[in-house]
């Protein structure tokens, strides 16, 4: 019997086409957008990429190669990846700027809904010998006037120490590092987790391919993913980053907001320790989504 290594047998088409399937399972029944609006925004997306054949004056060899890596961004499933990574940011951005509670982020690939629901005050999910940096996060949710919310949820999602998500890499438990907290009287939380390590985009699928072409490099920062939701306020999709870490200011996904860095202190055991709460803002008539 030969063992499954998480951090040798990771592959981009495994966590691909993880990704593309948990998205056609979220999209179950979604709207349909008006034609005026496709029509205008696809008119608008196509104009913009004549201006770039235009500007750059691409040869016939380069839209083929085009042609040759759209296709295999499908082929390999990273259709989700690569709009999280270079699209999703300006959606966020567009989406949540009438807010004045927390500044949020986006949600990236690899959410999955309905993770264990967990007490107040607990530890994740997570693997006997879990290797990492333990992390004791202590917090409050309260809606913009400052109320404290009871019973709202905080869902967390992040890799492990090895950069790797449960569910989108081979042999971790199902929902490892993933948790649903529900918030005690006074909307207050106490997380015990592992620090996360750096995320690298797969190197051996379209994506990676795009990013060895241009000579980018293919980094997020460590990150934890959250979602924050109360009866009655906008759910706040947001991740949280780690100060001192060298992509924080080149993050490849665009993700990082200065309001979203953590100041984790040592707790003189091995581990930190670490204060970060969520202002939810309450839901308005005109709001124009509460994702
Ligand atoms: C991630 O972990 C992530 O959060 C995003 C946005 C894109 C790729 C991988
Ligand atoms: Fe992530």
């Amino acid at each position: 019997m030969t063992e499954t290594r998480t951090e040798f047998d990771a592959k981009a088409a495994e966590s691909g086409a993880g990704a593309t399937a948990a998205f056609r399972n979220k999209q179950k029944g979604a709207l349909e957008v008006p034609a005026e609006r496709v029509s205008a925004m696809a008119r608008d997306a196509l104009e913009a990429i004549h201006e770039v054949i235009r500007k750059h004056q691409m040869t016939y060899e380069e839209y083929d190669a085009l042609k040759a890596w759209l296709i295999s961004i499908g082929e390999d499933g990273e259709w989700p990846l690569f709009l999280d990574v270079w699209v999703e940011h300006v959606v966020e951005d567009v989406n949540t700027s009438h807010r004045s509670g927390s500044k949020g982020s986006i949600e990236g690939p690899y959410y999955v809904p309905n993770s264990p629901e967990l007490p107040p005050d607990g530890a994740i999910p997570m693997r006997e010998d879990e290797p990492g940096t333990p992390l004791t996060w202590n917090g409050q949710v309260t809606s913009t006037d400052g109320t404290p919310l009871a019973g709202a949820t905080v869902e967390l999602w992040h890799a492990d120490s090895n950069g790797f998500y449960s569910q989108y890499a081979p042999g971790l438990p199902e929902w490892n590092l993933r948790g649903t907290f529900v918030t005690d009287e006074q909307g207050r939380f106490s997380i015990r987790t592992v620090q996360p390590a750096p995320y690298q985009i797969p190197t051996d699928g379209a994506c990676g391919k795009l990013i060895a072409a241009a000579g980018w490099h293919a980094w997020r920062p460590a990150h934890l993913h959250v979602k924050v939701s109360a009866p009655g306020h906008e759910l706040l999709t947001a991740q949280l980053y780690f100060p001192g870490d060298e992509h924080n200011d080149d993050d490849i996904a665009s993700a990082v907001k200065p309001e979203l860095i953590l100041d984790p202190q040592a707790d003189g055991r091995g581990g930190a320790t670490v204060d970060y709460g969520f202002v939810l803002d309450p839901v308005s008539a005109d709001a124009p989504t509460t994702r």
